[in-house]
């Protein structure tokens, strides 16, 4: 691990809410931090249609690193039952089966052990963490039950204590709901034709609150803030530019 001089410009001034890039300070781990002992974990997070995949396919044929997209396929076929279409279709039914079922899915991956000696990264497409401080947020504040909300959380605070679900870094593909909600029209994923520009609102306040209000019951890992708003090229360009850190090389 590395350790730096405890000033940066970054923590010193507060953040620019609107147009901050870089790495988010942070009270007590402000510093990547880059293990010895096994391989580097990152997982990058954002808005839905931020475009996490594509960063993940931009380094998934890299030597070294093993990328992880989201189990989005399990969600849609649980022995012949597509969770995601019944989240969709009704979210209030249906909130607490899939957070429930997306934890699992998430613990089953961010648990992987890698899969060669020489891997120094595992890339995930979002995280346990993302699951907990972001979506399932979202669902208590759309009429999840406290009762479900506090058994899923108390899966999440035994999980914390009893399998090693650490990341080294987040990368944050802050965006803006107007352009992400564009985005995913375009993609048209059947199940998500009917997200409303308010859900990518919600979702991406929950985002903000998780990831850029420095606030340690919500998250103490390093953040790489990027900005997703921008074209692909320029997001490519900022991929290229923040490699290091990304990677963990720094
Ligand atoms: O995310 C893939 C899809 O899965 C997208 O419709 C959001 C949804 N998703 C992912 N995780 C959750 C949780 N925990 N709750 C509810 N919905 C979720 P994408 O952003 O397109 O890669
Ligand atoms: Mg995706």
């Amino acid at each position: 691990g590395s350790k730096r001089p405890a000033a940066s410009p970054a923590r010193s001034s507060p953040i620019k809410r609107s147009t901050f890039v870089g790495l988010t300070p942070q009270k007590e781990y402000p510093f990547i931090n880059t293990p010895t002992d096994r391989p580097f974990k990152v997982s990058i997070e954002g808005n839905i249609g931020s475009g996490k995949s594509t960063l993940i396919k931009y380094f998934s044929n890299s030597s070294g690193i093993e990328t992880y997209p989201e189990p989005v396929d399990l969600w849609r076929n649980l022995k012949g039952h597509n969770l995601l279409q019944l989240l969709y279709s009704d979210m209030k039914q249906w909130q607490n089966t899939f957070q429930a079922y997306v934890q699992l899915t998430r613990l089953n991956v961010q648990t992987t052990a890698p899969k060669y000696k020489t891997t120094r990264v595992q890339m995930f497409e979002r995280s346990i963490q993302n699951n907990r401080f972001c979506f399932l947020e979202v669902a208590h504040q759309n009429g999840m039950h406290t009762a479900e909300y506090a058994v899923l959380d108390k899966w999440y605070r035994w999980l914390r204590e009893n399998a090693d679900i650490s990341l080294d870094l987040i990368v944050y593909l802050r965006s803006s709901p107007e352009t992400v909600y564009k985005r995913t029209m375009e993609r048209g994923r059947i199940e998500e034709t009917g997200i409303t520009l308010e859900y990518l609102k919600q979702l991406h306040e929950n985002h903000e609150r998780w990831l850029m209000s420095n606030n340690d019951r919500f998250n103490t890992i390093p953040v790489l803030v990027l900005d997703a708003d921008k074209t692909l090229e320029d997001v490519h360009e900022q991929y290229r530019m923040h490699e290091d850190k990304i990677l963990g090389k720094t």
